[in-house]
């Protein structure tokens, strides 16, 4: 049995994708685990299909936990279920950004935890409707010393998803890379109200976005991530904004639906590094600041 903790867009896709039988998703300590959670499922490809899911039971023990739930719930949501799971079960971490991983890793770093950065695109324009909105890959690798073992079998057993995993050593890599996507497009975004590539034109990006991608090269530099040059950085962000020109980000998306984004996990995580590292972010700082204003909480 596959756990999955997060009943939302990525945690429904996995849910939908794994053989059937083989998931269950896991309910929070206090809530009742009622009958299935029931929805439709439409596939990138191919005809609308009814996808029944169970609630994990207290005699279930999960051969890995996927972890769906947004970057600023995932520590309190593992911390509510984690001690039903033997110290050997794998758990992946879905989220977006950085800096969650890290505390999650930090609080159980004798559990294998790892970590997945994935580029599939899922959403739930209704809340009985799960659309694959876009295929893509998904990286999982490991976050502590006992993970690194469980990689290949984790790996193994999500391929039979029929979506695209791949294992990787490097993860934090892999996850800094997409965070350096997420920072040059997610704000600029979610502030200017508009599609990914309408940024681009935009005074706000513009004006800032040399400065900004000044800040990621620092910041990536200290971090032992390797030197990129801001003007190489720029030139992936621009590219990633003309690919998905039309998307609505993920940012955006959470600010209309008046839900908490995961700023302070992408532009925010910068900002507080850049404190740690004693380096200048005013643009992460500025754009921080102007996106919490714009969500609850
Ligand atoms: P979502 O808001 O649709 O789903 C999160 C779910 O977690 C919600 O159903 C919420 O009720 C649930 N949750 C919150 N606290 C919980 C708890 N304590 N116990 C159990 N469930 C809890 O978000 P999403 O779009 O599925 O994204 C999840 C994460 O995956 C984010 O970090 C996102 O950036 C990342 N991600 C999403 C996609 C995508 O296509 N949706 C792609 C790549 C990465
Ligand atoms: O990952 C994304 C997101 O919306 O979070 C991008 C790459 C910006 C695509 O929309």
């Amino acid at each position: 049995m596959i756990g999955i903790l997060g009943a939302g867009a990525l945690g429904r896709l996995w849910a939908a994708c794994l053989p059937a039988g083989r998931v269950a998703f896991i309910a929070r300590p206090a809530e009742p685990a009622g009958a299935s959670i029931r929805y439709r499922f439409r596939p990138f490809n191919g005809p609308e299909t009814d996808v029944h899911v169970p609630w994990l039971t207290a005699g279930d023990i999960p051969e890995v936990v996927l972890v769906t739930t947004k970057a600023g719930d995932a520590f309190e949501a593992i911390a509510g279920v984690i001690d039903r799971f033997p110290r050997q079960t794998p758990i992946v971490l879905f989220q977006n950004g950085l800096g969650s991983q890290q505390r999650v890793a930090a609080r159980w770093s004798d559990r294998p935890i790892l970590a997945a950065s994935s580029t599939e695109g899922a959403n739930r324009p209704e809340p009985d409707l799960l659309v694959h909105a876009g295929t893509g890959d998904t990286w999982i690798g490991p976050m502590t010393e006992s993970a690194g073992r469980q990689l290949n079998p984790v790996v193994e057993l999500l391929n039979a998803s029929g979506l695209t995993v791949h294992p990787e050593q490097h993860i934090l890599q892999r996850l800094w890379q997409k965070l350096v996507i997420n920072a040059g497009i997610n704000p600029y975004t979610a502030l200017l109200d508009c599609p990914n590539g309408d940024i681009l034109a935009s005074s706000l990006y513009l004006d800032t976005i040399d400065g900004l991608c000044h800040e990621l090269s620092e910041l990536m530099r200290a971090s032992g991530q390797g030197k990129q040059t801001p003007e190489a950085l720029r030139q992936r962000i621009e590219a990633v904004a003309r690919k998905t020109a039309r998307n609505t980000s993920s940012m955006r998306a959470d600010v209309l639906n008046g839900r908490i984004t995961e700023i302070n996990f992408i532009n925010g995580y910068l900002a507080t590094l850049g404190k740690d590292l004693r380096i200048q972010t005013p643009v992460n700082q500025m754009l921080t600041e102007q996106v919490q204003q714009l969500s609850p909480g």
